[in-house]
């Protein structure tokens, strides 16, 4: 019997999507021959591109989303030991980048088919030291727009979007990128769009993406002085040509996660207790993030027996985003502060989840072997009914 596994080389989450080497290329080169390797132009005419794609008049890229949450809070008027409302169910980062400068992460349940933030919660959350509330568009999905906006502008808060998922998605119509006071891109590696590593504050009010920049340059202003304390948050000519060369490729690449998502769908329909998680009815999606959800109960397999059964057979699935932020340390030590509130929808969410491969680097006959071994590692446990 050949037990050697489906796939002999590892399926990953996460493969890079690259644009054209040429392209890429052919930028690193004219960096190498103005040299200039940072504080350069093609940092400048990423910011112009994203602006369009976010349809924002201002953006301002950074070193990584992590030190551009950062950016923003402190350009928001945040300080050490203010509260800001956060949801559970994030990636570390959300909170730790916040956590870092002595911002206290807030967490808030999950609205459990979006995985977003649930705006009533966020509204039974909001105390006397809450300074600001951020959103995170959970798999590119985006958040209750309307509804966080309202509950900001009532409470005079801050807003802010952690849209590290979510660049070229749209919320009624409109690009994720134009909404609250500001949101945040990520081009990690393993981003839809990607410059080795970076990110991108972007917003419609001038002044702020003033600050953004300041803050992001050791606080010096546009005519020399320092005026506040900053930090180095700058992105290198060397990102921005990849970032560049990614955003050339970003319309093709969303049609390729588009197919790969309603395959996966096809593959597990019916599948008792398994679903793929959707996005928002009618718009645009960038599809990054296959996810599925597994109802133990329902489908008689808990989702790290389906994570263990895939990685037998050479699929690295990952558990994105398990445990729920709040309870990683140093926040599942401190509850009463971080965690007011019961967040039994966060914790519940990240118990099912779980992101399959996808990307240019899978295909339909991977995601149907793929679907296969889910199938049958959970057809030979679902409970007959
Ligand atoms: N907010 C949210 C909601 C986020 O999800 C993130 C980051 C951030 C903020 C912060 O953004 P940045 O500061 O990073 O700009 C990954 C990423 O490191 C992280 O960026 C991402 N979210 C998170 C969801 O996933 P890991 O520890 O799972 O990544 P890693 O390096 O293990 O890669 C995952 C898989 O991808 C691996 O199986 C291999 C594959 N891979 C990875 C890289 C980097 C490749 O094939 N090639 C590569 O170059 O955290």
């Amino acid at each position: 019997m050949d037990d050697s596994p489906v796939f002999r080389e590892p399926l990953h989450v996460g493969r890079p999507n690259v644009g054209s080497r040429a392209r890429l290329t052919e930028r690193l080169d004219g960096a190498l021959d103005r040299l200039y390797l940072t504080n350069g132009p093609l940092v400048r005419e990423f910011e112009e591109e994203l602006a369009k794609v976010a349809g924002v008049d201002h953006c301002v890229a950074v070193c990584n989303a992590t030190i551009g949450l950062q950016v923003a809070a402190r350009a928001a008027g945040i300080r050490g030991g203010d509260e800001i409302i956060v949801p559970a169910f994030t990636w570390v980062a959300t909170a730790a980048a916040l956590d870092w400068i002595g911002i206290v992460p807030v967490f808030c349940d999950a609205d459990e088919r979006t995985g977003n933030l649930d705006p009533s919660e966020v509204e039974a959350l909001i105390g006397p030291r809450t300074r600001g509330i951020m959103g995170v568009h959970v798999f590119g999905r985006p958040c209750a727009m309307d509804e966080l906006t309202e509950i900001a502008d009532r409470h005079g808060l801050p807003l802010l979007f952690d849209a590290a998922h979510a660049i070229g998605c749209t919320y009624k119509g409109r690009p994720v990128g134009g909404f609250g006071t500001a949101e945040v891109f990520s081009f990690h590696a393993t981003k839809f769009v990607n410059s080795f590593e970076g990110g991108a504050i972007v917003t419609r009010d001038a002044g702020f993406a003033e600050r953004c920049r300041e803050l992001r340059n050791f606080g010096i202003t546009a005519s020399g002085e320092i005026r506040s304390g900053g930090t180095n948050a700058k992105m290198n000519e060397a990102a921005a040509a990849m970032g560049l060369t990614s955003l050339e490729v970003m319309d093709e690449l969303m049609g390729v996660n588009t197919l790969n998502h309603r395959r996966y769908e096809k593959g597990l329909e019916g599948l008792r207790g398994v679903r793929v998680r959707g996005q928002a009815e009618g718009e645009r999606a960038n599809h990054q993030y296959l996810v599925i959800e597994i109802d133990a109960a329902t489908a008689g397999v808990h989702r790290d027996e389906v994570h263990a059964a895939l990685g037998a057979q050479n699929v690295l699935s990952r558990r994105y985003f398990h445990p729920s932020c709040h309870q990683v340390e140093p926040y599942r030590s401190d509850p009463a502060r971080h965690a007011p509130r019961p967040l039994p929808r966060a914790e519940a969410l990240a118990e099912r989840v779980l992101a399959l491969p996808t990307g240019s680097a899978v295909g339909p006959s991977e995601i149907d072997k793929v679907c296969d071994i889910v199938r049958r590692c959970v057809s030979a446990r679902t409970p007959a009914r």
